[in-house]
């Protein structure tokens, strides 16, 4: 059945491959260092796992990606955040906040996302840390963002314009500048100059005022002081002295530069290896990861998506999952999960085991649809998830069909209280990725969560 085989969906439903576990005995048995990862395009759900599970760590990090990133979490009144470069461990009082050197930070969207925070009683300062090695994402990596989707026209990634891709080009060309950098701010002049003069000379309509931009900076330098670390002691030392270490992945494998469908892909590594590069963890020391996957899919901006579905069921995902960017409030794409996807992230993270979100939008579906197969244009059945784009927008999807259920499931908390054909569903997508299913979300709520 794993590669694929139609479903002959029976009377008997395949047994879970879940053993049955209390749900506190199942978060004290994830490990000392655990990650919450993006295992599709993004936007699964990841802010809501890590504000749960951050009740259970003493550090929460995030290691790669910037203010792209949305996270939403809903706090016990029923009040909505969304985050961005700050981890979603910061409404947990007891957990101090990591901005790992993997992360790329634009400081005035840093200090609004705190001011917002701060507005609601979350203090930051002493308990949100910034690396000393993470680079500075300056306005103009912004602009630089918008003129290169202008320049690709129709062929345009469909960034997020946050700056985040001629930031990390930046940082990898070798004139980024990093948050250590505002400790000496003749020499982070200096090579504010350099870069400013670099956008000028490769698009010559950007203007900029280094004097203005110095200024600002000198403002931030100060209000910066209490948050810049180094992290990668901090972290080191905090796993020395066996506090628990939570890590939030942004975006998701299918967006990384390395595994996902490239160029439509976002600049950094949201991948099991961005923990390592972007946090000095070191891999022996990683211990469960968990990979996030919606009970669908979803993606925003260009590039293939062979599942997605056009018309009326794509719509009415979109309606039903409230489907629009967290940042952007771009429209999401949906579609079916798509398992050839989900085993290929799987294999990449070494994901331990499955959250399971937004299963409640699929209450009042007909029938559901699983992914679970590629064939090309000559019949030829893909081994794999395959690299050439060319490809895989060619391919011709081959799907299991399975019964949806009409039942509202959102206040269900035990997964016996689930519908059969729910159940039928979750035990399916376990068995073609051969991972346990742990975490179920049934609503956007911290308490909307099946954990078994
Ligand atoms: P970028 O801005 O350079 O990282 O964009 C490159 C691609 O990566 C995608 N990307 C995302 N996809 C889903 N969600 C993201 N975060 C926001 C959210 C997005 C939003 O939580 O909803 O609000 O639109 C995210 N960040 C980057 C992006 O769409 C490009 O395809
Ligand atoms: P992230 O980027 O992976 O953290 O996800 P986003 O916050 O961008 O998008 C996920 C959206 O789904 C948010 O609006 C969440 O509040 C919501 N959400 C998360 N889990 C569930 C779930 O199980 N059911 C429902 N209905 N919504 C969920
Ligand atoms: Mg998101």
């Amino acid at each position: 059945q794993r590669d694929g085989v139609r479903c002959q969906l029976s009377a008997t439903r395949p047994e879970s491959i879940v053993e049955k576990q209390k749900p506190e005995d199942v978060y004290s048995s994830l490990s000392q260092v655990c990650a919450v990862l993006g295992s599709q395009w993004g936007d699964e759900g990841k802010g809501k796992l890590v504000d749960i599970l951050a009740r259970r760590y003493d550090v929460v990090a995030r290691c790669q990606g910037g203010a792209n990133a949305g996270h939403t979490i809903y706090n016990d009144e029923g009040k909505k955040f969304a985050l961005h470069v700050v981890p979603s461990g910061i409404l947990n009082n007891n957990a101090v906040c990591v901005v790992g050197n993997g992360v790329v930070v634009h400081v005035p969207g840093f200090f609004d996302e705190v001011k917002k925070l701060e507005e609601e009683g979350i203090v930051c300062e002493g308990r949100l840390f910034v690396s000393d090695r993470a680079h500075i994402l300056f306005d103009l990596h912004r602009t630089v963002d918008g003129l290169r989707e202008a320049e690709l026209a129709g062929a345009m990634i469909g960034t997020t314009k946050r700056g985040i891709g001629p930031c990390y080009a930046s940082k990898a060309i070798r004139n980024g500048i990093r948050f250590g950098d505002l400790r000496n701010l003749d020499t982070f002049e200096d090579k504010l100059e350099i870069l400013l003069k670099d956008a000028a000379s490769r698009f010559p309509d950007f203007t900029y005022d280094l004097d203005a931009e110095m200024e600002r900076y000198r403002i931030y330098a100060e209000r910066l002081v209490p948050y810049i670390t180094d992290t990668v002691h901090f972290i080191n030392e905090a796993y020395r002295q066996k506090k628990r270490i939570l890590v939030e992945g942004g975006q998701a494998t299918m967006l990384d530069i390395d595994f996902g469908t490239y160029p439509f892909v976002t600049s950094s590594n949201p991948s099991a290896g961005g923990i390592c590069t972007g946090l000095g963890i070191a891999p022996n020391r990683l211990g469960d990861i968990v990979g996030v996957a919606k009970a669908y899919t979803t993606r925003v901006g260009a590039g293939p998506y062979p599942t997605e579905l056009f018309g009326e069921l794509g719509e009415q995902l979109r309606a039903a999952g409230h489907e629009y960017g967290t940042t952007t409030g771009r429209p999401r794409r949906c579609g079916w999960l798509d398992i050839v996807a989900l085993k290929y992230t799987c294999d990449i993270n070494g994901f331990t085991s499955i959250n399971l979100t937004k299963l409640d939008v699929f209450s009042g579906f007909g029938k559901l649809k699983l992914g679970v197969g590629y064939k090309t244009q000559s019949g030829e059945k893909l081994k794999y998830f395959p690299s050439d784009l060319s490809l895989l927008e060619s391919v011709e999807v081959e799907y299991e069909e399975m019964p949806g259920w009409k039942e509202d499931i959102s206040l269900a908390r035990q997964y016996e209280e689930l519908p059969a054909a729910a159940r039928a569903y979750v035990e399916r997508i376990e068995q073609l990725v051969g991972l346990p299913v742990r975490f179920i979300g049934v609503g956007p709520g911290r308490e909307a969560l099946i954990v078994r």
